[in-house]
């Protein structure tokens, strides 16, 4: 177990901690050992009925934005911790905005303004925040937005400049495992003249955490502070929980032949970068970082996202195909449960790939060799 004084060091060595944010460190401390020892009481208490399912619907996303002109927002989030299943079987103590990992998509128009409330639930056993990085303003609201259970605070903000962009709890010096925990989502700041249109949207939020026991083994799981010191993940997930988005879990994604789907991937982290890849497939249109106000680039292998950023990428679908989207950091995808699944269905196209070349009449002379 990390003891206080390594955490406080480790405060003051990366120049940040409580007192940067002017709270009582001997709070934040206690609570640290609170979540060491893993005995979350709002969970506890709720821990004789059946856990939640914290894997937010990866199509449960606000749709495109048609407008033409800016409008006010009034948006509610609610800090929840709740229990859930990293695998099944296997029970965490989450800590989620809306009770979904990631957290609501937020969506809005440039030149929009907000009013974002955050609620944090009174059954709570520590106070939350909400920085967004699609605001000008301290701590992008989070030095604001800091709130006991059973507490509301609010800010309103405009949204000055277009792109995808975290949010994520930034509570001082325990923001590393409230993120892990699953305090993040995204703020989508949409061009004045919008995205190019595409058939499906798909929202994942890739994060990892730090338990004592590893995947695969019985039972429930503890957080682990050592691991978290030591960057040392047991698991990075999408939306919460190991391989959530397969059809071996909740279900894959579905799309169709000839369609195009863009995919909106934030990474909380806290700690990992992502080489998100679709394997069979391409991103042929993507926005590096989530920065619409730059072109996209064009037929990208692996994107790399860093940890409190995000991407969006679109993908066409030539054939049919199950196309498994991972970080490509292969460990993590064959053993720590970041894998997702779109399901293609349609008409084969052999002009594109061909299964069975043999049974086919040749299309042109083979090349030899
Ligand atoms: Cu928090």
């Amino acid at each position: 177990m990390r003891s206080n004084i390594s955490r406080r060091e480790l405060l003051r060595l990366l120049g940040t901690g409580a007192a940067l944010f002017g709270m009582d460190t001997r709070r934040a401390f206690a609570v640290s050992e609170t979540e060491s020892r893993g005995s979350i009481a709002s969970t506890a208490a709720a821990s004789a009925h059946e856990p939640s399912r914290v894997v937010a619907d990866p199509t449960d996303i606000p749709p495109p934005i048609k407008r033409g002109h800016p409008i006010h927002h009034e948006v509610a989030l609610e800090a929840l911790e709740v229990e859930g299943e990293i695998e099944p079987g296997a029970k965490y103590d989450y800590m989620t905005f809306n009770g979904k990992v990631p957290g609501p998509m937020l969506r809005v128009r440039r030149g929009d303004t907000v009013t974002l409330t955050l609620h944090n639930n009174i059954r709570s056993t520590t106070w939350h925040s909400i920085d967004l990085h699609a605001v000008y303003g301290p701590g992008g609201g989070a030095d604001i937005l800091k709130v006991l259970p059973g507490k509301a605070k609010s800010v309103t903000f405009k949204a000055v400049f277009p792109g995808a962009f975290i949010y994520h709890c930034a509570v001082p010096g325990e923001m590393d495992v409230h993120i892990a925990r699953g305090m993040f989502g995204m703020i989508v700041v949409e061009p004045e003249q919008g995205l190019p249109h595409v058939d499906r949207e798909f929202y994942l939020g890739q994060n990892e955490t730090y338990t004592k026991q590893l995947p695969g083994t019985p039972g429930p799981r503890d957080f682990d502070s050592d691991r978290l010191l030591l960057e040392q993940a047991t698991y990075v997930v999408f939306n919460g929980a190991y391989n959530a988005l397969t059809a071996g879990r909740f279900g894959a994604m579905k799309a169709k032949v000839g369609e195009t789907v863009r995919v909106f991937m934030v990474n909380g982290g806290p700690n990992l970068l992502s080489s998100l890849h679709p394997i069979g497939n391409i991103w042929s249109r993507a926005w590096f970082m989530g920065a619409f106000a730059t072109p996209p680039m064009r037929f990208v292998q692996s994107l790399p996202v860093p940890p409190g950023s995000a991407i969006v990428a679109d993908m066409e679908l030539p054939v049919p195909q199950t196309i498994r989207i991972v970080d490509h950091a292969m460990t993590r995808a064959m053993n720590k449960g970041v894998m997702a699944e779109i399901e293609v269905a349609g008409k084969e196209n052999p002009g594109i790939f061909n299964a069975n070349p043999l049974k086919s009449p040749s299309t042109g002379p083979r090349q030899r060799g």
